[in-house]
């Protein structure tokens, strides 16, 4: 029997993963920049695309579509990139469309970047949902797994060998979920011919938003010198008024390399230099990076510049890139959770890359709309649920200092047979990969490696502490955790985390309409959670959903009212224990989203506090005098 889109290429990637075979990753994944040596061109806009519906999913590689001009192979729609496609027409087929999709657009390369063989072309992709390979003038260049990270190729001596001609990029994309991938899912084959069509089959997932598809990020096309800057690392710290960031260059295809590092404020100003590929700067009077509404100056962020020269006998080469450095620390203790060595305490959201249309595509007016409301609420934090946010989100955390947790996609992992090795493995290299695109984020402050995994079953104890140990290896200096529903007494993961991240739906999932459970119920839990592990607690989730415009009183499950009265029971009890070990609350969710079709949801998850159009419901007017509360009394705004 055949799956929909399990093409052989994967199904060799997934058997040659053996556990214990993880390799490192070659190279770095820095942010495209343009500077006096590195130019930038976005591939934005309309691409040719076609939906493989042959029923194996398969005619694009039978006939090698990638060969010849999209529109030559068949009927082609205008597709935006970035943008999921699911949305974009008002063809429901497309829309639950399971398979290999595929994008062409032609591009022209400037002159000068064929012509100078010192200039090195990358094609980069911000991220493509979920499996993509991607062809230059039908020759493939790279192929990625994983929906949610940038992944690149250099096409240098490609399109130097038709200078003349236009240079077409076409790219495959396939949204199959199976076991092994992240998030994992099952390819379903319905046989009773009695009900189902020959060949119909269902993809299965274990989590709660839409499975947009497409490509989501940014497509660029960028130089860099043939010897350049492949890699920066930070770290910092600081003692007193002095602090120090620790660097490390790495430069790819480089001899006799000289390294200088510039620090400069915020204003331009020098602060200090170094020379070489590793090394320290001091920064005297630090300004420190801190939380919004932790300080009065929030999100204070220097520049490093790396200026690298690299002589050969017969040229020259030159690159720059310029890092932004925010200097802060991050501790935990049993009981606290650390910035600048002050009690920080996360009053926050969980968000989803999702609006109307758009799908989870990146909307620069919705980013910036959201960064807004997070601010008109009074948020210090957000959790990336339930995958890696785009990394000018990031960036915008940076300078306007929001905390960040940053999960990867490990969410639904439900399935026993997605704790063998070779989902593990695949995990790894998940957090390789986010890890070497977000270290250098001061906004930063943790690893979240999963969202409810089946914690309980035993496999979960192995799993995680390889996970946690990895990604400690990968980066001494935050936190990891993983975000949990099971019971203290069930979880098998637990003693590896640095901070307990718990979710719960009381009074909704269970003992439905009976919100006076809650705060037993929760003081409960948390009591539990404490005991057991000595960790301080985050409450990553709770929340109800609330249909706008719907009221009752005394509350109903679905009214606003039951939304506004939930919260505040749980907020009754996170008051009780803040001053003990309870350090946060991650509303779910900022905004009404899109999930898959079913009778628990009325199109969509309605726990928002603002709608998917991002109007608030009365929960968000309630959200906000308390969050505005919680600055005034542990953000320490006044200088202490
Ligand atoms: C959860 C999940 C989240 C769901 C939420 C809900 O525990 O982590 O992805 O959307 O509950 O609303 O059920």
């Amino acid at each position: 029997m055949s799956v929909p889109g399990s093409f052989s290429v994967l199904r060799v990637l997934w058997l040659l993963s053996v556990f214990g075979t993880v390799l490192p990753l070659d190279g770095g994944m820095l942010f495209p920049q343009e500077s006096s040596f590195r130019e930038v061109k976005e591939l934005n806009g309309l691409w040719d695309f076609r939906a493989d519906g042959s029923p194996n999913r398969n005619e694009g590689f039978e006939k090698a579509w990638y060969k010849r001009r999209l529109t030559e192979t068949g009927p082609v729609i205008e597709m935006p990139v970035p943008a999921s496609y699911n949305d974009i027409t008002q063809d429901p087929t497309l829309r639950d469309f399971i398979g290999w999709v595929w994008y062409e657009r032609e591009v022209f390369v400037p002159a000068r970047w064929i012509s100078d063989e010192g200039t090195r072309v990358v094609l980069r992709v911000g991220s493509a949902h979920y499996y993509s390979i991607v062809w230059v003038n039908g020759e493939k260049v790279t192929e990625h797994e994983g929906g949610h990270l940038p992944f690149e190729a250099e096409i240098s001596s490609l399109i130097r060998k038709e200078p003349t001609k236009p240079c077409r990029i076409t790219i495959a994309v396939n949204n199959t979920l199976t076991l092994e991938t992240l998030p994992p899912g099952t390819i379903q084959y319905m046989n009773d011919s009695s009900r189902y069509p020959d060949g119909f089959f269902v993809q299965n997932i274990d989590f709660d938003f839409f499975n947009y598809a497409g490509i989501h990020r940014s497509v660029l096309l960028y130089t860099t010198p043939k010897v350049h800057v492949d890699d920066i690392s930070v770290e910092t710290n600081f003692m007193d008024n002095t602090g120090l960031v620790r660097y490390k260059v790495s430069v790819q295809g480089g001899f006799n390399n000289t390294l200088n590092i510039t620090l400069m404020d915020k204003d331009g100003h020098f602060v200090a230099s170094s020379n070489g590929s590793s090394g320290g700067l001091k920064v005297v009077d630090v300004k420190l990076w801190w939380p919004y509404l932790m300080h009065e100056n929030p999100g204070y962020l220097y520049s490093m510049k790396v200026h690298l020269i690299a002589v050969s006998e017969t040229s020259t080469y030159e690159d720059e890139y310029t890092l932004p450095v925010g200097i802060r620390t991050i501790n935990v203790t049993n009981t606290q959770f650390l910035i600048n060595n002050k009690p920080f305490y996360f009053h926050g959201v969980n968000k989803h890359e999702d609006s109307d249309i758009r799908g989870r595509g990146f909307d620069w007016p919705l980013i910036v709309k959201d960064f807004n409301l997070m601010k008109w609420l009074g948020v210090n934090s957000f959790r990336t649920s339930h995958y890696p946010y785009a990394e000018e989100i990031l960036q915008m955390c940076d300078r306007h200092g929001i905390v960040v947790i940053d999960e990867c996609p490990g969410v639904g992992i439900k399935d026993i047979r997605s704790f063998r090795n070779a989902s593990l493995s695949h995990h790894l290299v998940v957090m390789d990969e986010l890890v070497r695109r977000d270290k250098n984020h001061p906004s930063v402050v943790m690893w979240s490696v999963a969202n409810e995994p089946a914690s309980e079953m035993p496999p979960a104890e192995f799993y995680f502490k390889t996970l946690i140990e990895h990604t400690k290896a990968l980066d001494q200096t935050r936190p990891v955790t993983y975000v949990t529903i099971a019971a203290a007494d069930m979880d098998k993961g637990g003693p590896y985390v640095d901070v307990v991240c718990a979710n719960s739906y009381f009074a909704w999932y269970f003992d439905q309409g009976r919100l006076d459970i809650i705060p037993l119920q929760l003081s409960t839990h948390f009591e539990n959670w404490y005991r057991k592990y000595q960790r301080p607690i985050i409450q990553s989730e709770y929340g109800a959903d609330a249909v706008p415009g719907l009221h009752m009183d005394p509350p109903m499950m679905f009214t606003e009212e039951y939304q506004n009265a939930l919260l505040q029971s749980y907020h009754d009890v996170f008051d009780q224990k803040r001053n003990q070990y309870f350090v946060g609350e991650l509303i779910w969710n900022f905004a009404d989203f899109m999930t898959s079709q079913g009778i628990y949801r009325v199109v969509g998850n309605k726990k928002g506090i603002f709608t998917r159009q991002r109007q608030p419901k009365a929960a968000a007017f309630l959200l906000r005098k308390r969050y505005w509360r919680l600055a005034n009394e542990t953000g320490r705004l006044l200088p202490d």
